[in-house]
């Protein structure tokens, strides 16, 4: 049986990836970082069979002894400070968990169990003020935030722990993915649980920042497949994950109002605090690579994505009230 160590367990990702690999009859060991609450929301249905190890990507002595006790044939670091904006007001310690963090998994593996293959949460952000209309490999890397720049520090400590010591570690280079299970200040389930909440009488707008934002947004079950071929090749490597288009958040507005019957443009309010520091404008991934590689391509669509969380989000509300 593969054993498979995932941090960020708790996580929308890390959530998914739990379930598709005990469908694959994976012994699968999950690290969370201690809490007063032990919230377990995302993996309360299948949290027995999931081994449930401490341990927090800022103690190195933790990381050891999960890496120790699980023994894992595949490791996957999806443990991060994850929300862009939030990394501009802890730019530290997005710096210790997001960047440093990943070179602390690497190094436990590197030194308990080396023939490990690693996988590490990469993401668009690390291209940033990208000059091109598509990103690939070829893309040159201009992060805009603390999560961006951190993010970037992890996708070269993969590199370099390839080529220093032989290592099995492959970068997933994933562009934003959501579902029902997405966090809910990002911005597409802020938008499909506002619209949800404003159908229900519970709430009368929406505010919301740029609108303008274009994004490359695919649905994490498909992700998290991806993630796992990646592992599956003979050879390690970095990968573009993503759909090929993009939308704006406005048309991610209009998507879930329609889906409860509203017209976006009488609830939604721009309200500067929104605003970011730095911005970053338009990302779309170039997945030709990625499709010959991997012979992976994401199945559900934007529009039937935005659909799914809003239904979701309104059963949801209703079971609440
Ligand atoms: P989430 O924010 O949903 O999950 C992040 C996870 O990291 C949570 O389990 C969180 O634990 C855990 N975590 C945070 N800090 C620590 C710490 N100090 N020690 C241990 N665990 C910690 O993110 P996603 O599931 O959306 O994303 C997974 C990974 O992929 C992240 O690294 C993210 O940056 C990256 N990524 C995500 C993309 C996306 O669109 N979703 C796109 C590209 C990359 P807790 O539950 O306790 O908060
Ligand atoms: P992002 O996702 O920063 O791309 O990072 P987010 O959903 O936060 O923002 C996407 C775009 O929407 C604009 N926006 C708003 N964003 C939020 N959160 N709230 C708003 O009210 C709002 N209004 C407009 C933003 O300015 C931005 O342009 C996500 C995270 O999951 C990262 O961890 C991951 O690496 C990247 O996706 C790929």
């Amino acid at each position: 049986m593969p054993s498979a160590l995932i941090t960020g367990v708790t996580g929308q990702d890390g959530s998914y990836l739990a379930e598709y690999l005990l469908q694959q009859d994976y012994q699968v060991y999950g690290l969370q970082r201690w809490n007063s609450t032990n919230n377990h929301i995302r993996i309360d249905d299948f949290i027995d069979d999931v081994n449930i190890l401490n341990g927090d990507l800022a103690d190195q002595s933790s990381l050891d002894r999960a890496v120790k006790e699980a023994e894992p044939d595949e490791v996957y670091n999806l443990a991060a400070l994850s929300f862009v904006p939030e990394s501009f007001n802890q730019p530290v310690n997005t710096g210790n968990i997001t960047g440093l963090g990943a070179t602390r998994v690497l190094e436990a593996v590197r030194k308990y169990k080396m023939d490990a293959k690693f996988y590490q949460a990469s993401t668009s952000e690390i291209f940033g003020n990208a000059p091109d209309d598509t990103q690939s490999l070829d893309t040159p890397f201009q992060p805009r935030s603390p999560y961006g720049v951190s993010k970037l520090y992890a996708y070269w400590s993969t590199v370099n722990y390839r080529e220093a010591y032989d290592m099995y570690t492959t970068n997933g280079i994933l562009f934003n993915h959501e579902s029902p299970r997405r966090g809910k200040n990002f911005v597409t389930r802020k938008i499909t649980r506002g619209a949800a909440r404003i159908a229900e009488g519970q709430q009368n707008t929406l505010e919301l920042g740029n609108l303008d934002a274009k994004r490359d947004w695919g649905h994490a079950k498909d992700y998290i497949k991806a993630m796992h071929l990646m592992l599956q090749q003979d050879e390690p490597g970095d990968y573009i994950i993503g759909t090929g288009e993009h939308h704006t958040v406005r048309e991610c507005a209009q998507i879930a109002f329609d889906e409860v019957g509203l017209d976006w443009n009488e609830y939604v309010e721009v309200n500067e605090k929104f605003f970011r520091p730095a911005e970053v404008d338009a990302l779309r991934a170039d997945i030709s690579e990625t499709k010959k590689k991997l012979d992976w391509e994401p199945e559900i669509s934007f529009e039937e994505l935005i659909r799914e969380m809003v239904q979701v989000d309104l059963e949801e509300i209703r079971k609440d009230a």
